[in-house]
C-alpha cells in the first residue's frame, strides 16, 4: 500500500512537470537559493538551499538538480527542509520528497504533493549535509540546475527548466518562474579564504557597480560582507576592504584595467 501511494506521488510529480512544457501559466516568481559555507578540511557542514516568495497558490510539486565539484565535498545526506510535509497518512493525502545523491557531483530532488500538505510559507526547502573531503583552500559553487531528465520514459527530449510548481483543486497545474542562486563550500578557517571571483563583494556572480557601492558602505562602516565576499573585494589581499579596492573594482568596470 505505502509502494503504491509513493508511486503515485511519483507518477503525479512526473505529470506535472511533463506538462509544464506545454502550459504557459502567467505565474508568480519563487527563488531557488543555496547556502555560502565554510567548513574546516575534514569537517562535515550543513548546507540549505531556500524557497523563497511562495505565494497563496503554495508550492506542490518541484523537480531540479543541484551540482557540486566531488574532488571538494562528498555528500552524505539530503533531507527534506522544514517547510516540507512529508506526512502521507490519508487516504487522499500522498507527498514524496525524493532526493538522490548516488551521482558524484549531481544530487537531484523530487518533490510532489496532492491534498493540503503542500508549501505555504519561506524557508528551508532542503538540507544538504556532508564533509568538507577536498584539500584546504579549495571550493565548490553549488549551483541549482534543471533535472535533465527525459520528459517521459524513453523520449528524446528532456526537461531543461528547473520546475516549481502548484497544482489547484480544479488540477489546473501552473509553474512558476523560478530564480536560481547557486552557493558555495568553500574549506578552510573562513580567516584564509580564497577569492571565488574576485570584486564580487555581493557574491552574486557578477562585478558590477553594486559591488563598488557595497565596499563603500563597508568602508565607511554602515554594511557587512561574508568572509568570502571580503576574500572577492580585498583586491590588494591587505585583509580589509578599502577605498582603493573599490577605485580598483571602479577602474576594471570602466575598462582602465582588464583584469583584478
Ligand atoms: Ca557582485
Ligand atoms: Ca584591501
Amino acid at each position: 500500500m505505502k509502494f503504491t501511494k509513493i508511486a503515485a506521488g511519483l507518477m503525479a510529480v512526473s505529470m506535472m512537470a511533463a506538462v509544464t512544457s506545454q502550459v504557459a501559466f502567467a505565474a508568480d516568481s519563487v527563488v531557488l537559493e543555496a547556502e555560502k559555507v565554510t567548513a574546516a578540511q575534514g569537517e562535515d557542514f550543513t548546507l540549505t538551499v531556500n524557497l523563497s516568495g511562495v505565494s497563496a497558490s503554495g508550492v506542490s510539486a518541484a523537480e531540479f538538480a543541484v551540482t557540486y565539484d566531488a574532488s571538494v565535498i562528498t555528500i552524505k545526506d539530503v533531507a527534506a527542509g522544514s517547510i516540507v510535509n512529508t506526512d502521507s497518512d490519508g487516504f487522499d493525502e500522498v507527498s514524496i520528497f525524493k532526493a538522490d545523491f548516488s551521482q558524484a557531483g549531481k544530487i537531484t530532488v523530487s518533490y510532489g504533493t496532492i491534498g493540503d500538505n503542500w508549501i505555504a510559507a519561506d524557508g528551508a526547502f532542503l538540507t544538504i549535509t556532508g564533509t568538507a573531503s577536498g584539500e584546504d583552500g579549495s571550493s565548490t559553487a553549488v549551483n541549482i540546475v534543471p533535472m535533465g531528465r527525459p520528459l517521459y520514459d524513453g523520449a528524446t527530449d528532456t526537461i531543461d527548466e528547473i520546475y516549481v510548481g502548484s497544482l489547484s483543486s480544479d488540477g489546473a497545474v501552473s509553474n512558476y518562474d523560478v530564480t536560481a542562486t547557486a552557493g558555495s563550500v568553500t574549506i578552510g578557517d573562513g580567516g584564509e579564504q580564497k577569492p571565488l571571483k574576485k570584486g564580487d563583494a555581493n557574491e552574486d556572480g557578477n562585478i558590477d557597480i553594486s559591488d563598488v557601492v557595497l565596499m563603500n558602505r563597508v568602508y565607511v562602516g554602515v554594511d557587512k560582507v561574508t568572509a568570502q565576499g571580503l576574500a572577492n573585494a580585498d583586491i590588494d589581499g591587505s585583509g580589509k576592504i578599502e577605498l582603493s579596492d573599490s577605485m580598483n573594482v571602479l577602474r576594471y568596470l570602466v575598462h582602465l584595467v582588464e583584469e583584478l
